[in-house]
């Protein structure tokens, strides 16, 4: 059984070695890279991940989870636009687990929904994922199964470009996490209530209360670290740092901002967008930020992400190399936290996957509400069941008009697909997820061209184990 990651020399690599041309696997055109893919297998980046029960170190306590190979997040998967991936997960839970690819367009069998795309992953058993990768950016993995996203079962996945526009020093990923595992006598009890079901399955099955939302969490993690005993950052001054910001919380918004600096933000969601600074931004749940950050200011700062609820900060310490000064307090909120916060109005698609374009073939008015307590969506005043899927077909255009008439926050994904979210700008960004407040509607277009039954769920874990789920089979 591998244990570890290990890492494969790609075809490239070994083109490069012997001096052949790989001309042909760089050029965008499909029907060149086609031919290309004729000639040559597909470059192959190769893991391992081990899915287990751990210990995870807090800072003040110790508390025992589950994770990917003993480390949250779970180690760093990275590989190239255009190459395969191949994943081999060794189950060693007492219960079942997949895995989702959040964000990538892949193909359905992969995307690791748990009685829709794939049979869950038995304990002691081993799943390989293999597919291709289409498109680059920051992205993440985590379970799809039950709540073990609220545990420790997640991690970064980045997706380098075949050739890299933006130009800078130093990269950083930023995972940030609510976490209340392991911390008090009831949450390994409600955590593990679903392990061996998702929604999807619940629905199907029939079985008992999901769990609730909680109210609070106790800590807020980055890259699995509290605040007590933060991240550590070192920079170097005129450096030029791109932050990856994940959110890998399961029912958390968080503001995000660098005390003093400013960010400038060049992708959302992984797709590129028209460079924005700001002085903060809001992160929802499953979404990534990729942001440039110029270091010009030495010194030792807070980088704090700021849950929307109640609850300590999440940090990291940033530190200019030669700068010796105490880290701030735990507690200390930078001031760009109320400075020039990032909108969805300001962005502005800069290329990226699959934009849609022209009027839509169909338009869906998808209305998320809550009764008692459970969650669901109409779509155009219908309710679907989960088991009975919306049916698009292939390579419709289709635009969603999604409203919150509900009182609860809602990051909208829609799975195998990005959309392009409709902002006033006549070009706003693709995304995979949409952040919809109370009262707010937005407009998503997207072209339904991945053939194959993909879940549309809200990624507050809570609300999606409580029905806010549903099924778009694409044929
Ligand atoms: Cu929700």
């Amino acid at each position: 059984m591998r244990s570890s990651i290990r890492q494969q020399a790609t075809r490239r690599e070994f083109l490069q070695l012997v001096g052949g041309s790989t001309a042909a696997l760089t050029l965008g055109d499909l029907g060149i890279a086609h031919a290309a893919n004729l000639l040559a297998p597909d470059s192959v980046t190769d893991y391992a991940l081990t899915a287990a029960p751990t210990r995870v170190s807090l800072g003040s306590r110790n508390v025992s989870t589950i994770g990917f190979n003993e480390s949250l997040p779970g180690p760093l998967l990275r590989t190239t636009e255009g190459d395969r991936l191949h994943v081999d997960v060794n189950n060693n839970l007492s219960t079942s687990t997949t895995i989702h690819w959040h964000g990538i367009p892949i193909v359905n069998k992969m995307d690791g929904v748990p009685g829709l795309t794939q049979s869950p992953i038995r304990s002691g058993s081993t799943f390989t994922y293999d597919f291709k990768v289409p498109v680059s950016g920051t992205y993440w993995y985590h379970s799809h199964s039950s709540a073990q996203l609220d545990r420790g079962m997640y991690g970064p996945l980045i997706v380098d470009p075949k050739r890299e526009p933006l130009s800078y020093d130093r990269e950083v990923v930023l995972v940030l996490d609510d976490w209340r595992d392991g911390i008090g006598k009831r949450s390994h009890a409600l955590l593990s209530l679903y392990e061996c079901q998702t929604g999807f399955e619940r629905h199907t099955a029939e079985a008992g209360r999901p769990p609730v939302e909680p109210a609070s969490f106790p800590y807020h993690l980055i890259n699995g670290k509290a605040a007590q005993n933060p991240t550590q950052i070192s920079v170097n001054r005129g450096e030029v740092v791109r932050f990856r910001i994940i959110n890998a919380g399961s029912a958390t918004v968080y503001r995000v901002a660098l005390a003093g600096h400013r960010m400038r933000v060049t992708h959302a969601d992984g797709q590129p967008v028209a460079p924005v600074d700001v002085d903060a931004l809001d992160i929802g749940m499953a979404e990534r930020y990729d942001v440039l950050v110029h270091a010009n200011h030495p010194g030792v700062w807070q980088l704090a992400a700021q849950p929307s609820a109640r609850g300590p900060l999440a940090r990291a310490i940033v530190r200019y190399n030669g700068s010796s000064g105490a880290a701030p307090p735990a507690h200390f909120k930078p001031k760009q936290l109320k400075g020039k916060v990032l909108k969805y109005g300001m962005l502005r698609t800069s290329g990226g996957y699959g934009i849609p374009s022209g009027k839509p073939d169909m338009t869906m008015y998808v209305s998320l509400r809550s009764r008692f307590g459970a969650f669901y969506m109409t779509f155009n005043g219908r309710v679907l069941p989960v088991d009975q899927p919306l049916h698009i077909p292939r390579n419709t255009h289709v635009r969603f008009i999604i409203t919150n008439a509900s009182g609860q926050i809602h990051p909208m994904h829609l799975h195998g697909h990005f959309f392009q979210l409709a902002n006033g700008t006549g070009n706003g960004p693709m995304k995979d997820t949409v952040n919809v407040n109370p009262s707010q509607s937005f407009t998503v277009d997207w072209i339904a061209n991945n053939p194959g039954k993909w879940v549309f769920h809200c990624h507050n874990l809570y609300h999606m184990l409580n029905g806010l789920m549903n099924v778009i089979s694409i044929t």
